[in-house]
């Protein structure tokens, strides 16, 4: 039997081992992963896939175990994925994130995974979204994907999921203000954690109100803000009731065609990953660029001759 068919025969039999082989090869980008999620690609789809995110320090991996443990008091199991960013203030935090989270993976229910983000960035969604395919092919109910919501990983998150979490908490003041339209943009519930901590109803009814603002008279959803304090199982209820609602309201308006949406930018994603390395690969273009820069010529026109290179080579290649 085949690698690909003895592993994808050990997935179906439900075998943790195998998913996690299957993920490492998702993370990889190993040549054996197309065939394998070729071969489980029927039952993608079952799975609900909420992201959550937000800036580093916020709660998100606390409240993403606390959600796992409400979950799993509902009777679903939950799949963790924790994109470490392998920056330097998160990059400690993912050993402390595993020991809280330890007592969670006693539980046959629970699966929990942290993927690093080494490699190009197009390489970190590509393989967290494909993770989330695996986990949801291998049958678990619920995918809980963190990421640290920096710039472009908030949108990725977005392409990856169902329903997008952001997490936020009182102190972080300026910083807010400045991440607030693309927070409004991608949230579909907004959390504020460590509501303990003083600032928070401040922080509430601002982003309450400027979601308000922002969306109403759109017809778009409106993302809930939910308060809640994480660290101290507090609040838990409401944010899964808010998920809830954004699940409904999905359900209601057309899952598919969302879902299908999602589909064509994958596509579109994973085509400019493999033309940018077919293209830029082995070749060394940079040198290239260089010395027509260095002979005189504009940036356009040495578009122009690499798009003209870039061809011949594909032609020739057909
Ligand atoms: N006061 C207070 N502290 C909390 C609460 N929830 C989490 N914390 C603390 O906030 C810190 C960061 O929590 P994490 O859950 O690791 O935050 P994170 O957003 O996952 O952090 P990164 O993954 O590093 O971006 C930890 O010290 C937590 O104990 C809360 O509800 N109240
Ligand atoms: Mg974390």
């Amino acid at each position: 039997m085949s690698e690909v068919r003895d592993l994808a025969a050990r997935f179906r039999a439900g075998h943790k081992a195998a998913l996690a082989r299957a993920i490492s090869w998702a993370e990889n980008g190993d040549p054996s992963y197309p065939e394998f999620l070729r071969s489980v690609y029927a039952s993608v789809g079952r799975a609900w896939r909420t992201g959550i995110t937000g800036p580093p320090g916020a709660g998100k991996s606390t409240l993403v175990n606390e959600l796992a443990k409400n979950l799993r008091a509902r009777d679903r199991t939950v799949g963790i994925l924790a994109v470490d960013p392998s920056s330097p203030i998160s990059g400690g935090a993912l050993l402390g994130d595993r020991i809280r989270m330890e007592e969670r993976t006693s539980d046959a229910g629970v699966y929990i995974r942290s993927m690093a983000s080494r490699g190009g960035h197009g390489g970190l969604s590509r393989a967290s979204s494909d993770a989330c395919d695996v986990i949801d092919a291998f049958g678990i109910d619920e995918v809980l994907l963190e990421t640290v919501g920096v710039g472009q990983a908030e949108y990725d998150v977005v392409s990856a999921t169902d329903t997008v979490v952001v997490v936020l908490c009182p102190g972080a003041g300026d910083g807010i203000q400045a991440m607030k339209a693309g927070i409004l943009e991608v949230a579909d519930v907004l959390v504020v954690n460590k509501v303990d901590l003083p600032g928070s109803d401040r922080l509430l009814m601002d982003l309450e109100e400027s979601a308000h603002i922002r969306h109403a008279g759109t017809g778009r959803w409106i993302p809930p803000v939910v308060g809640c304090s994480a660290g101290k199982s507090q609040g838990i209820d409401e944010v899964l009731a808010a998920m809830d609602s954004h699940r409904d309201h999905l359900r209601a308006t057309g899952l598919a065609a969302v879902r299908a949406a999602k589909r064509v930018a994958q596509v579109q994603r994973v085509l400019h990953e493999r033309l940018a390395v077919q293209l830029w690969g082995a070749g060394g273009q940079g040198e290239r660029v260089r010395a027509l820069l260095e002979a005189g010529r504009t940036p356009y026109d040495v578009v122009d001759e690499l798009a003209e290179h870039f061809t011949s080579a594909l032609r020739s290649r057909a």
